[in-house]
C-alpha cells in the first residue's frame, strides 16, 4: 500500500500526468524591483500554472536605474539543473524564456527547448534585450548585444509565439526603429519579419498606433490584430515580463494567442492604473501588480475585448 502511494505521488510530481499545466520559466530572480521570476511566479500561479524556475542569474536589484547591484550568473548551475530534471524525466507543458546574459546560456536552454517541444511543450520566447529605442548606438553594435540578437533569433526559430517589444523586434530584424506612430503596413511588416524568423505566432508591444494610443500588435499565424492598450505618457518598467507571464499562463488555461494576448493587455493597463494612483512611487520600484491579483482578477472568465483586426 505504501509503495503503491509512493509511486502515485511520484507520477504527480514527475511524469506527464500532472494536476496543473507546468511551465519551466527560465529568466532571472531580482531580489528587488519588480521584474522577470518575482513577476512571473507570483501571476502563473494566481492562474492555476505549476511554475518551474531556472534562474538564469540571481541579482540584488534589476539593472535598470540602480548601480552597485550584484550579479551571481547561474550559467553552470542550469546545466545541473536541466541535467537533474531529465534524470527525473521532467515533463513541461510550456517552456518560457526571458532574460538571457549570453549566447552560452541560449545554446543550454536552446537544446531544452527542442526536446521539450517535441514532447508538445508550448515554446514562449521573450526575447528580452531592452526598451525605449535603445538610443545608445554603442549598446546596440557591442559584441555582447550582437550575440545576444543572434542567439535571440535562434531562439524565436522554434518559439509557439514570440512577445517582443517595439525595440527589441527591431534589433531581431536589423530594421531602424520606427519613431512616432508606425503605420499599419510597417506593423504587418514587422509581424510579417517575426514569422519569417521562425516563430508560428507573435505579439509585439510598445506600438504607438496613433498620437494618443499605444497598442500590441499581434499575428497568431493567419491574421493581423492590434490590441488597444490605451495611453499613459509616461515610462513603466517591467511590464513587458509581466505581459509574457499572463500571455503564457492565459495559452495554458485554453485561451488562443489573441484572446491571451488581449488578457495580458488588460492586467498590464490594471496594474498601471493601480500605479497611477502612487504617482509618487519610482518607475525603478516596477508596477503595482499585486494588488490587482489580489482582489481576483483571475477568477474572472471574461475580459474587456481590447482586439481590433488590421488588414
Ligand atoms: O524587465 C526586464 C529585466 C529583466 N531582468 C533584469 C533587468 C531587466 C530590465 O531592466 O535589469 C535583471
Amino acid at each position: 500500500m505504501e509503495n503503491k502511494n509512493q509511486i502515485n505521488r511520484e507520477m504527480i510530481r514527475e511524469g506527464g500526468d500532472r494536476l496543473l499545466p507546468r511551465a519551466a520559466v527560465i529568466q532571472d530572480m531580482s531580489g528587488f524591483g519588480r521584474v522577470s521570476l518575482t513577476e512571473a511566479i507570483p501571476v502563473m500561479s494566481a492562474m492555476g500554472v505549476e511554475v518551474c524556475p531556472l534562474p538564469t542569474a540571481i541579482l540584488s536589484t534589476h539593472t535598470y536605474e540602480f548601480t552597485d547591484y550584484t550579479l551571481l550568473d547561474m550559467t553552470d548551475e542550469m546545466v545541473k539543473i536541466l541535467d537533474h530534471w531529465e534524470r527525473i524525466n521532467l515533463g513541461f507543458d510550456a517552456v518560457y524564456s526571458g532574460y538571457l546574459s549570453s549566447k552560452r546560456q541560449i545554446d543550454i536552454i536552446h537544446g531544452f527547448m527542442k526536446k521539450q517541444k517535441e514532447g508538445g511543450a508550448l515554446i514562449v520566447v521573450d526575447p528580452v534585450m531592452g526598451d525605449n529605442a535603445l538610443l545608445d548606438v554603442k549598446t546596440v553594435y557591442s559584441e555582447r548585444m550582437c550575440e545576444l540578437a543572434e542567439g535571440m533569433r535562434r531562439l524565436c526559430g522554434i518559439a509557439d509565439t514570440v512577445t517582443p517589444n517595439l525595440t527589441e523586434a527591431c534589433l531581431l530584424l536589423e530594421r531602424e526603429y520606427p519613431r512616432g506612430v508606425v503605420p499599419e503596413d510597417e506593423i504587418i511588416s514587422i509581424l510579417t519579419g517575426l514569422h519569417d524568423l521562425g516563430a508560428r505566432s507573435a505579439a509585439v508591444t510598445s506600438v504607438m498606433d496613433s498620437e494618443e494610443s499605444m497598442c500590441v500588435a499581434v499575428f497568431d499565424g493567419n491574421e493581423f490584430y492590434r490590441i488597444d492598450c490605451g495611453y499613459v505618457k509616461r515610462l513603466f518598467h517591467g511590464t513587458g515580463d509581466i505581459y509574457a507571464s499572463v500571455f503564457t499562463g492565459a495559452r495554458l488555461c485554453g485561451r488562443d494567442v489573441v484572446s491571451a494576448a488581449n488578457a495580458a493587455a488588460d492586467f498590464v493597463a490594471e496594474a498601471i492604473a493601480r500605479t497611477m494612483k502612487h504617482p509618487e512611487m519610482p518607475v525603478r520600484h516596477g508596477v503595482l501588480f499585486e494588488p490587482v491579483i489580489r482582489d481576483g482578477y483571475f477568477s474572472k472568465s471574461e475580459y474587456p475585448n481590447r482586439i481590433k483586426k488590421l488588414g
